[in-house]
């Protein structure tokens, strides 16, 4: 099928066309140059909203309720679980499918996991491709879910337009979340679990910490803490609310344009960059590589130099 096709019928919201748009992304589709052309004057409506926190914390219990109270309010909603950690969809998402299995039949919700299938780049240089399929394809709310805590997933979270950090009580959960540097990057906060002993104690913990760095202003965003027990969906209004307050604050504030206008420089960013690392990956027993190595250790040339002659004989022509 072609591009122009399958991006018609993912307007319209067909979701074996948005799945397989979605896979060009995940496989790093020659194609997607031709996709993205034609997605471009079509997205820019959705709201992203990324969630992250430790494995088990109950992101993906909290996805699912959060697809349900938007639904509610008549939103069209797009999941996406990424997995930088993985090279496979499906395998360690394969749970979070039976989660979101009560959303299956629903036409207004498009569930879909995604992994790096070890490609350059990875999913910094993905996942807001995939954003953009959804949101083309008329998902108005687009929950990212990412699994773990690492560099890459919180890059991802900290990219929508609202991030919410999960976590739940016990675990030494404050000192956890400051290690992985996720104090700095919430919008909302969520202690979920809160059936659980010691939700009252993390969320006082929470505020302490997120107290400590505090320097804000009159008109600044200070991130609630919500209290939830996701599995039997309490608290949920509270989080969507928090997320529409926020919404509407960096509307007011001109946040958001500034927040999306930095992830599409960061998008091109990753994808200038991976460019660049695979035509130079692609010099890999070529003799004008192999011609530097020989005058960097017959002292001729020094790295900076050599790597300078490197750049700019790959981006010629
Ligand atoms: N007691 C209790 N358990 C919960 C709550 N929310 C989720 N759980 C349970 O916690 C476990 C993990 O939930 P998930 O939603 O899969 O957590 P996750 O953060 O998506 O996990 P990963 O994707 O593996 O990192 C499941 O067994 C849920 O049923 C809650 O509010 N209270
Ligand atoms: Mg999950």
């Amino acid at each position: 099928m072609d591009v122009a096709t399958l991006v018609e019928q993912a307007r319209e919201g067909r979701p074996r066309a948005v799945a397989r748009l979605i896979s060009l992304v995940e496989g790093a589709s020659p194609q997607l140059r031709e996709v993205m052309a034609a997605l471009a004057p079509l997205s820019g409506g959705a709201y992203v909203v990324g969630l992250t926190g430790s494995p088990g914390v109950g992101k993906s219990t909290s996805t699912s309720a959060l697809v349900t109270a938007y639904r509610k309010r008549g939103k069209r909603v797009g999941v996406l679980a990424v997995d930088p950690s993985s090279p496979f969809s499906g395998g360690a998402l394969l749970g979070d499918r039976v989660r979101m299995s009560e959303h299956a039949s629903d036409p207004g919700v498009y569930i879909r996991s995604m992994a790096t299938r070890g490609h350059l780049g990875g999913l910094a240089w993905s996942a807001p491709q995939a954003i953009r399929v959804l949101d083309a394809a008329g998902c108005e709310v687009i929950l990212v879910e990412t699994v773990g805590v690492g560099q890459s997933e919180v890059e991802i979270a900290a990219q929508a337009d609202t991030c919410v950090v999960l976590l739940a009580p016990g675990m030494g959960d404050g000192i956890q979340a400051a290690k992985a540097g996720i104090l700095e990057i919430g919008d909302v906060y969520v202690v979920n679990k809160a059936d659980r002993d010691g939700a009252d104690s993390t969320a006082r913990e929470l505020n302490h910490m997120l107290g400590l760095g505090e320097s804000r202003g009159p008109g600044d965003w200070r991130p609630p803490i919500v209290k939830t027990v996701a599995a039997r969906s309490e608290g949920i209004d509270e989080v969507v609310e928090a997320l529409e307050k926020h919404r509407a604050w960096m509307e007011e504030h001109g946040v958001l344009d500034a927040r999306r206008r930095r992830r599409a420089a960061n998008e091109v960013e990753n994808i200038a960059v991976t460019a660049l690392r695979e035509r130079i990956g692609d010099l890999h027993g070529d003799q004008r590589l192999d011609a530097l190595a020989e005058r960097i250790i017959t002292g001729r040339l020094d790295p900076y130099t050599a790597a300078d002659e490197l750049i700019e004989s790959v981006t010629q022509a």
